[in-house]
């Protein structure tokens, strides 16, 4: 699915800001009475969370009312007109000027509606039912009872009760983009790359909106090069391969990139065109090591979240911005985006930066009671496919992660993953695919895993305040983990709470003395482990969660940068550690 896109053949307005918005507790906003507008609403910033904006209902999870007013503002001839939002979290409906277009369950994964039949040159109200609820069968889960509250002991205490330990944000997060495309457009791109020696390889995929006669011409510009390709579509695709002498491969240390621009052309007329930064590079697992055009690489860098105060879970371009430059500050070269895809905003400048990205879908607190097994099982699945299909021409993106830590359970667990394994593998041939696990040892979905992410809070959960005999555990654990997957290993998640500025000299649990050692330690033993392949800190930022007796302030405190990205002592040791190489 491309980002639209603004260009001469192409419209796109952003219809953020101030929009109506109603709680709607008891649910008696039944879409009769709402869809076609409403009087009653109190102003909210779009995107943002709703839980943050008012003094009050920061608990609320919906559902809850949002409306817009908007003209068009384009010339309507011969185009087609569509309404794209970015994230609502978690399930949307959506009406237009009273007539429902749809809905998508899930957060943090954009959808999108045609409306040319219709939406009017003046005066179109936009409606949205979203319902932010906690419930046992939807992804990532929550409010969950009986017998799988055991694998939850540390979050099931907590208000609101999800079953992951972030603040179940909800509303709208990213833009709703109002967009217009010629009637023969670009619809689809897929672009691979790979090296043969200096020369780099370009195999590049368009589709387009319907069969009609026409032919596709690529352009890809950079370094001194310029290459140009006429190809007639077949059916509603046309392919076509650029050799690239001396290519400048795109890697963290020169995230180099092409511009490639498709158009889509009849009788020599351009009807439509799409403009796509490329990064030529591979990537491999070969043996305990993954390969970056083909040298091997070491992961430094963080699990993230993104949370912000006030905004919640909404864009906020200037964090971005923020903790890219952190991350270049503190040495960091990766991410994951634990637990959901992060916005396309945060990938694009990945590419431009050079940072590489693990990309996990929204599968975070998975069980495997039987109850709303198959739901569960099917939305991952479109979690899977909706994710690869955002994020699959980024070359900063360099592996899927299909879930964070799942509640393994045989027998259902290994086959749930296998199809999820699958699915990414059909759909992406190119990157590895991973799971983030907790479970070790007994995840018998590693059998398949390209690469193992394992997370792990010894000194922390395990061995609490002693780092020596947690460190002597997960010694052990590792080599035990790797002697019988013998894949490769990135330690996906570890670390402690610190609270910034408490201290404490011998160092103790919260300090941020005790944080500073237990993930410097940590670091020293991963580097003595030939098949480890990364060190991701279990948090950049702190950041908020559900209230809970384990979360002081309703904080998970383990970022090694407060909330408002102030560097505790852990981020000046990883300086000197990471950015010294
Ligand atoms: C891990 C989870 C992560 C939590 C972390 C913690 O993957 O989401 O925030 O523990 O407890 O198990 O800090």
């Amino acid at each position: 699915m491309l980002y639209p896109q603004f260009n001469f053949y192409r419209q796109l307005h952003e219809l953020s800001g101030f929009w109506d918005f109603c709680f709607d507790p008891e649910g008696i906003g039944e879409a009769q009475a709402w869809s076609s507008g409403f009087a009653h609403g109190v102003p909210i910033a779009v995107p943002a969370s709703w839980n943050d904006q008012f003094a009050e209902n920061r608990d609320y999870l919906g559902p809850a009312w949002y409306q817009t007013h908007f003209d068009l503002p384009w010339d309507l001839q011969n185009k087609r007109l569509f309404l794209r939002f970015g994230s609502v979290n978690y399930i949307a409906s959506v009406w237009l000027n009273g007539i429902h277009l749809g809905g998508h369950e899930g957060g943090h994964l954009p959808f999108e509606f045609e409306i040319t039949a219709l939406v009017k040159p003046e005066g179109n109200c936009l409606v949205l039912r979203v319902d932010g609820e906690l419930a046992f069968d939807r992804v990532p889960p929550g409010n969950v009872t009986g017998d799988v509250i055991d694998f939850f002991q540390s979050h099931s205490g907590n208000y609101p009760q999800a079953q992951f330990d972030f603040f179940p944000y909800c509303g709208i997060h990213r833009p709703v983009l109002l967009y217009a495309l010629a009637q023969q457009a670009v619809d689809d791109l897929t672009i691979t790359t790979d090296l043969n020696g200096s020369e780099g390889r370009v195999q590049v995929r368009v589709q387009k909106q319907d069969k009609s006669e026409a032919s596709a011409r690529f352009h890809l510009r950079g370094h001194g090069l310029e290459l140009f390709v006429e190809t007639p579509f077949r059916g509603d695709t046309a392919e076509t391969f650029f050799s690239v002498p001396e290519a400048a491969r795109w890697s963290p240390a020169a995230p180099n990139l092409y511009e490639l621009r498709v158009e889509v052309c009849q009788n020599e007329t351009v009807l439509d065109a799409y403009t796509l930064p490329i990064g030529i590079r591979t990537i491999k697992v070969v043996g305990d090591q993954l390969l970056l055009n083909g040298e091997p690489v070491y992961l430094t860098g963080f699990g993230r979240h993104e949370d912000f105060p006030v905004a919640g879970r909404g864009l906020v371009p200037p964090v971005i911005i923020k903790d890219y430059s952190l991350m270049r500050w503190i040495g960091a070269n990766s991410f994951r985006t634990s637990h959901y895809p992060y916005s396309e905003q945060m990938l694009e400048l990945a590419d431009r930066l050079g940072f590489l990205v693990i990309a996990e879908t929204p599968a975070v607190g998975l069980y495997f009671r039987e109850d709303g097994l198959e739901r569960r099982n099917e939305l991952c699945m479109q979690y899977v496919r909706e994710l690869v299909a955002r994020d699959k021409n980024h070359p900063s993106v360099i592996m899927w992660s299909v879930a964070n830590e799942p509640h393994s359970k045989p027998p259902h667990a290994k086959p749930f993953f296998r199809q999820l394994y699958n699915e990414a593998h059909k759909l992406d041939g190119t990157r590895p695919v991973t799971l983030a696990s907790t479970v070790g040892l007994a995840e018998e979905a590693f059998e398949f895993c390209d690469v193992l992410c394992l997370n792990r809070y010894n000194g922390w959960y395990v061995q609490s305040g002693d780092i020596s005999a947690g460190l002597r555990s997960l010694s052990e654990d590792l080599d035990a983990i790797y002697q019988k997957y013998a894949r490769p290993l990135i330690l996906s998640e570890f670390g402690a709470d610190a609270l910034s500025g408490a201290h404490a000299q011998p160092p103790e649990m919260f300090s941020e003395e005790y944080q500073a050692e237990m993930i410097m330690r940590t670091i020293q033993l991963l580097r003595e482990k030939p098949y480890v392949i990364g060190e991701h800190v279990w948090n950049m930022c702190d950041f908020k969660t559900s209230q809970g007796v384990t979360r002081v302030g309703a904080l998970n405190h383990k970022g090694v940068f407060t909330r408002d990205r102030r560097p505790k002592l852990a981020a000046h040791r990883l300086r000197e550690f990471w950015g010294a190489k």
